[in-house]
């Protein structure tokens, strides 16, 4: 054998051993241990699959109330059942299966297209999942019991809070659906961090793959956006479980608040379905146009403008409510600025189509199509948002059109699209392209069929939400048009689906990058590895595999970095923000069942509180936390056997990095971030009553008083201090002085919490007299709790000390947890000022 033979033999020999190791350590568990699986090439399939359920069976209830409004005076399901079917297929359709499947199509692919090998907390993701399932078929089987909420999707006041109007389905609206907002906030926090900080050596920003601006776009906009909406359950389920009104104008309260809380949440919520669907035409159009995009820059822009912008136009969906006609103005003209931004990624799609040279596979067909689709819904839309035009279709079929058109085209036909680009990236195999005709003429011409007409049905006057109609008013034909639209767009879904489920061995296998795409996802020789991505490449520009020759081989041979896995971790790379330079190997944790077991006790709590079963509510919730505790002790933080490691290409790298540089500590101000905005939304609901009402705190009222609040203020102050000081000593090396300064801070903690709830109840604020007393009571709650779970926290830290796994270098746990506490502190002292010194200035 010559010696050139010999090292290349040496070298196979060398990459076998790697991907032994590889395959061993990224290993998907076995037969019921399965479902233990935490890898996102696990987890982000089971949410996809169960998302695009919830889409058939949302869908399916949307064919029952079709079926009854084909003719006149039908009677197949009666008024109460119909209510039903419309609140739950809209509330399926936005909770369900939009917001949840545009994460879990992130969850599989944004890792492989940004060449990590999982996101950074992998656990958090599974714990999502297992959250949206529990909630999701909660919500979804009270339809059998005949319990399902009945309110409409945006569930106004005073229908859903009068006792006599509404039943237990609107619980289950709130609470089901807060409990899957909350795993929605899991995962956007989770793709937030993946994008910042899980990105392979040189793709600095401007050179992010599209989809991955969109997903952190997104992510941010919902960090935003289902905070006030969790707030409004707050108060919505205070006032139907414990009669605080804040919604009774008897009482001081106003319904509008919740239109408010609700809308503000509501619009960015259509831009946070739609702006996903984008990005994948973002990645779709380039490739089937075989060059870059034209516009990079433009279309990122364009992404964050429209983000920015979704957050001012909420009122346009109150129009009717009588407002000012300065607002009016203002929201309309919002409104219609939107459609810039808009317009300009429609027009840079556009152009890189004539640019290049279109070939039209399938998901081209998809794209096309949904931006056909989309257009019109668009063109509706610049009508709906001038007011005047409004007044007169509100509430009718235009609106139901409307919609549609926009969710349809800008959601459903994008996700299509996706999903037949996807899919032998996924499973090496390549969906029917003539069933894939099919069902795309099925579902063009059904959709269009079903939805043209209801225009016209609206502009006649059909009121939308009506369970039936009297015949001659000339809505006869067009309903039953709409309803034979409707089953022929089902028939299209149908042979997706089918196509979908059908055995892989009868699907064409799939040369490699079928698509000839130049993004890193398709870089894999043999897709499907649950490990991602055999070694982590240095990119130097945004369509890698056009422009860099070789790299997909390069990759393969593991010549870039983390090819091995020596020390039997899970392992990937982490980076700068803006330049992404290699500065971690981040060890992740493996399989584990205590998300799942975690999520079913939250969950348990939540359905237990549905029924008023308060101690099983409490005790569910207490096991939860106690889960979430052992899965932290046992999978975050860990203190690696050493330093640093050899990362390849020359690199050591820390294994451990601790406040501002982990990112631990980024998921954490992220999700503070987020709870903030929970917590101004109670504020803007104390302003807002302000506001409008004459005598709010009313005269007779007493307020919380001065002492007590600012005693509380002041005590949480050093709660907070000490806590900042525990850092800094246990930085120095005291770690003894540091726990004690954390015991101290309990104390202080519990003694703030403490003082916050005696003020109003000492000057004898009751909740369900007036809404000043409960808007008063609902801060003081909040902010007591939040440093209850501080108290909680330090606790974990002081057991973490005791126990060795806080030290001085290795203090992740005290630096998220004092981030945590700027927080909490200021969210006591703003309370203070709002509750008990603002009443003096105003
Ligand atoms: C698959 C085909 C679909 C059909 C045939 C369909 C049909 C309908 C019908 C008949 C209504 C009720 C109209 C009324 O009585 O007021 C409705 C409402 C609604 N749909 Fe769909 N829909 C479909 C897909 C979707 C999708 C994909 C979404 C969202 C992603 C969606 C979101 C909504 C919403 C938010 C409402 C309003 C519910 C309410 O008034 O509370 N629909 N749809
Ligand atoms: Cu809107």
């Amino acid at each position: 054998m010559s010696e050139a033979t010999m090292s290349e033999q040496a070298d196979l020999e060398r990459r076998r051993g790697q991907e032994e190791r590889l395959g061993k350590v990224w290993a998907t568990p076995k037969s019921w241990r399965y479902w233990s699986a935490v890898n996102n090439t696990e987890v982000g399939v089971w949410y996809t699959a169960t998302s695009f359920f919830f889409f058939l069976f949302a869908g399916a209830l949307a064919l029952v109330m079709r079926s009854q409004l084909a003719v006149p005076e039908n009677d197949l399901v009666s008024a109460g059942l119909y209510n039903q079917l419309f609140t739950l297929h809209g509330t399926m359709m936005m909770f369900l299966f939009a917001v949840p499947i545009f994460e879990a199509v992130a969850i599989v692919v944004l890792p492989q297209m940004l060449a990590a090998r999982d996101l950074p907390f992998p656990r958090l993701s599974a714990f999502g999942y297992w959250c949206f399932l529990i909630g999701g078929v909660f919500v979804a089987g009270s339809i059998f019991f005949n319990a399902a909420p009945d309110g409409g999707w945006f569930m106004y006041p005073p229908l859903t809070t009068d006792p006599e109007l509404s039943g237990i389905g609107a619980d289950i609206w709130l609470l089901g659906l807060s409990f899957i907002e909350v795993a929605s906030i899991a995962a956007a926090v989770e793709l937030i961090v993946g994008v910042l900080k899980c990105r392979p050596p040189g793709m600095r920003i401007n050179l992010i793959p599209l989809y991955c601006w969109y997903i952190l776009i997104v992510a941010g906009m919902i960090l935003f956006a289902f905070p006030p909406l969790i707030a409004g359950d707050i108060l919505f389920e205070l006032e139907r479980m414990f009669d605080w009104p804040f919604f009774d104008p008897a009482r001081g309260g106003d319904p509008v608040l919740w239109q408010h809380l609700f809308w503000i949440f509501g619009h960015p919520e259509v831009y946070i379905v739609f702006l996903p669907s984008i990005a994948l035409l973002a990645m779709i159009v380039p490739t089937f146009s075989q060059r870059p995009i034209i516009g990079y820059g433009w279309i990122v822009l364009a992404a964050v403008g429209t983000g920015f912008l979704s957050f001012g136009l909420w009122a346009h969906h109150m129009y009717t409510i009588g407002m000012p006609a300065i607002s009016l103005g203002f929201f309309s003209a919002a409104s219609e600025a939107v459609a810039i931004p808009t317009g300009v990624q429609i027009f840079v799609f556009v152009a890189t189509m004539l640019a290049g040279k279109v070939i039209f596979a399938i998901p081209m067909l998809f794209a096309t199509g949904a931006l056909a689709i989309f257009v019109f819904g668009g063109l509706t839309g610049v009508m709906v948002a001038l007011a005047p035009f409004d007044w007169q279709v509100h509430d009718s079929y235009f609106v139901v059109a409307h919609l549609h058109y926009t969710l349809i085209g800008g959601m459903f036909f994008p996700l299509m699209a996706g999903i037949y680009y996807f899919y032998p990236f996924m499973t090496g195999r390549l969906l029917s392209v003539r069933l894939g005709k099919w069902a795309f003429w099925l579902m063009f011409a059904g959709f269009n069929i079903a939805f043209l007409p209801m225009h016209f049905t609206g502009l006649r006057g059909m009121p939308r939400r009506v369970f039936t109609y009297p015949a001659d008013l000339g809505f006869d034909v067009l309903n039953l048009v709409s309803t034979v639209g409707a089953f022929v767009m089902a028939a299209g879904v149908l042979v997706v689906t089918f196509d979908l489920i059908r055995p892989l061995a009868k699907k064409l296998k799939a040369a490699h990058n079928p698509w000839n795409a130049g993004t890193l996802e398709w870089a894999p020789l043999d897709p499907g590895n649950p490990w991602g991505i055999r070694s982590v490449p240095v990119i130097t520009s945004r369509y890698p595999l056009w422009e860099q020759e070789g790299l997909a081989r390069q990759i393969a041979e593991g010549r870039f970095y983390l090819p091995d896995a020596k020390e039997m971790k899970r392992e990937t790379l982490i980076t700068t923000v803006l330049d992404a330079e290699p500065v971690q190997v981040l060890r992740l944790p493996g399989p584990s069942f205590l998300p799942m077991i975690a999520a079913i006790f939250v969950g348990g709590s939540f359905i237990a509180a549905t029924f008023h079963w308060w101690i099983s509510a409490a005790l569910s919730g207490v096991v939860g936390i106690g889960v979430i505790m052992a899965w932290l002790w046992t999978g975050t933080a860990m203190i690696p056997e050493k330093a640093s490691k050899d990362a390849g290409l020359d690199a050591e790298l820390p294994l451990y990095k601790s406040g501002p540089q982990s990112v631990g500590w980024w998921a954490m101000f992220i999700t503070m971030v987020g709870d903030g905005t929970a917590f101004a939304s109670l504020v803007f609901a104390y302003y807002f009553y302000w506001t409008i009402q004459p005598d709010f705190p009313p005269p007779d009222a007493t307020g919380p008083g001065l002492t007590y609040p600012l005693l509380a203020a002041a005590v949480a102050f050093g709660a907070w201090l000490c806590m900042v000081r525990a850092r800094a000593v246990n930085r120095g090396g005291s770690e003894r002085r540091a726990a004690q300064l954390m015991a101290t801070s309990v104390l202080l903690a519990l003694a703030s919490a403490a003082l916050l709830l005696y003020a109003p109840w000492t000057t004898g604020l009751v909740p369900t007299r007036d809404v000043y007393d409960a808007t008063v009571w609902v801060l003081v709650l909040w902010s007591a709790i939040h440093l209850v779970v501080g108290v909680l926290m330090q606790g974990y830290c002081i057991a973490r000390s005791l126990a060795g796994k806080l030290t001085a270098r290795h203090d992740i746990d005290l630096q998220n947890v004092v981030l945590y506490w700027h927080f909490a502190a200021i969210t006591a002292i703003v309370t203070v000022m709002v509750i008990a010194l603002f009443p003096l200035v105003a």
